[in-house]
């Protein structure tokens, strides 16, 4: 059987890995529209060596759709979602607008695939840094039992969309006097304040809730509790952005619940997970690098070792793409695993 598939927000950063993936991974593809806003319509795409006309995304546009892949930020998803569901499309979200809805399946295949039985037209998919990271918590949660997790971030521009690549490719150019460079997208592109990239780091992705938590990382909390089915699961974040182009990075500090775990051990669980490539070779300076993991479909975990002074405490660095695993793959794995499992 195949299918029509709507790949809406395809001109954006991650819209063109969507069709990367769905061309690449051979996805069974009826027919295939792309939409993005009124601005890109009548726009030229090439799919698959055939050229398309890029459609403003409207309820209409929707008539006929048997998965829609929506990836055009939050307000879009807010509006088009239900009326695409409604329509008799699954809509699989890339977006915030419905992650943390009770009815809406939140979903990392590798993870909680069962979750997708219960959907309702719409499957959330989490945010990219969340996703890199339970892909490595979940296998070592199911040995051995996983109680506190603390993750500091170092997330590529890409996240914030091909506008950011854009600026950090600018920036780059200014070397020795970035200070004045010209910044209007990071940290967030609707914020009073901006601040170069290039050269930088800058502790603030996504705007700050009162509990002096920024957005992105209570993503990464309430996520990951709701992926892994964990409320009770201690988890504190600290994102940051980098000049990186794509490739988040994460320090990972975890507290296993049974006593006497050895690396050895949390290692080769690792490294029979499914998604997770084990890199991991101090004495070749072999480690994860969002250099090398960009373009990479697997997440990959390095720098394993035991924390000094805490018998079940670990520390790692876990890498992806975040437009791949993080967003797109994501995605389209669902879209997989929901055919294959007879959903749609
Ligand atoms: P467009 O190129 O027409 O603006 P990114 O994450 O790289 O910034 O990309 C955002 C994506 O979301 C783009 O494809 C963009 O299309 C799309 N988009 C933005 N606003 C809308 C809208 N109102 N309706 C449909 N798509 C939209
Ligand atoms: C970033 N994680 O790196 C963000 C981008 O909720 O899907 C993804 C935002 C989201 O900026």
């Amino acid at each position: 059987k195949s299918y029509t598939v709507a790949v809406v927000g395809a001109t954006g950063a991650v819209g063109e890995k969507m069709m990367e993936q769905l061309e690449k991974r051979n996805f069974p593809i009826q027919h295939i529209k792309f939409l993005a806003s009124k601005r890109s319509a009548g726009k030229n795409i090439e799919f698959k060596g055939q050229s398309y006309l890029v459609e403003e995304a409207t309820p209409e546009a929707f008539d006929g759709v048997d998965i829609a892949l929506f990836s055009a930020g939050g307000s879009v998803s807010k509006l088009l979602a239900p009326e695409a569901a409604k329509r008799g499309a699954v809509v699989i979200d890339n977006t915030s607008a419905f992650r943390m809805d009770k009815d809406i399946p939140l979903v990392v295949p590798e993870v909680n695939r069962q979750d997708l039985k219960s959907h309702n037209g719409i499957i959330a998919n989490p945010n990219c840094s969340t996703i890199q990271m339970v892909c490595a918590l979940q296998p070592i949660k199911e040995a051995f039992g996983l109680n506190k997790v603390i993750v500091s971030t170092y997330q590529a521009v890409s996240g914030a969309g091909a506008v950011a690549i854009n600026e950090l490719e600018a920036q780059s150019a200014t070397f020795g006097d970035t200070k004045n460079a010209v910044a209007q997208v990071l940290p967030v592109k609707s914020a009073e304040t901006h601040y170069p990239i290039a050269f930088n780091a800058i502790p603030q992705i996504d705007m700050f809730d009162d509990n002096g938590f920024t957005l992105e990382e209570m993503k990464m909390i309430n996520e990951t509790k709701k992926i892994m089915h964990t409320p009770d699961l201690s988890v504190a974040a600290t994102c940051v952005r980098l000049p990186v182009v794509s490739g988040h990075s994460e320090s990972v500090f975890i507290e296993v619940d049974k006593e006497g775990v050895s690396v050895t051990e949390l290692r080769s669980i690792l490294e029979a997970a499914q998604g997770i490539e084990v890199l991991d070779n101090p004495a070749k300076q072999q480690y994860p690098m969002p250099l090398y993991a960009e373009g990479q479909d697997a997440v990959f975990v390095g720098r394993i070792r035991k924390d000094l002074s805490n018998d079940k405490g670990f520390h790692m660095w876990i890498v992806a793409d975040n437009l791949l695993k993080g967003a797109a793959l994501n995605s389209i794995q669902i879209a997989e695993a929901m055919i294959e499992d007879g959903i749609i």
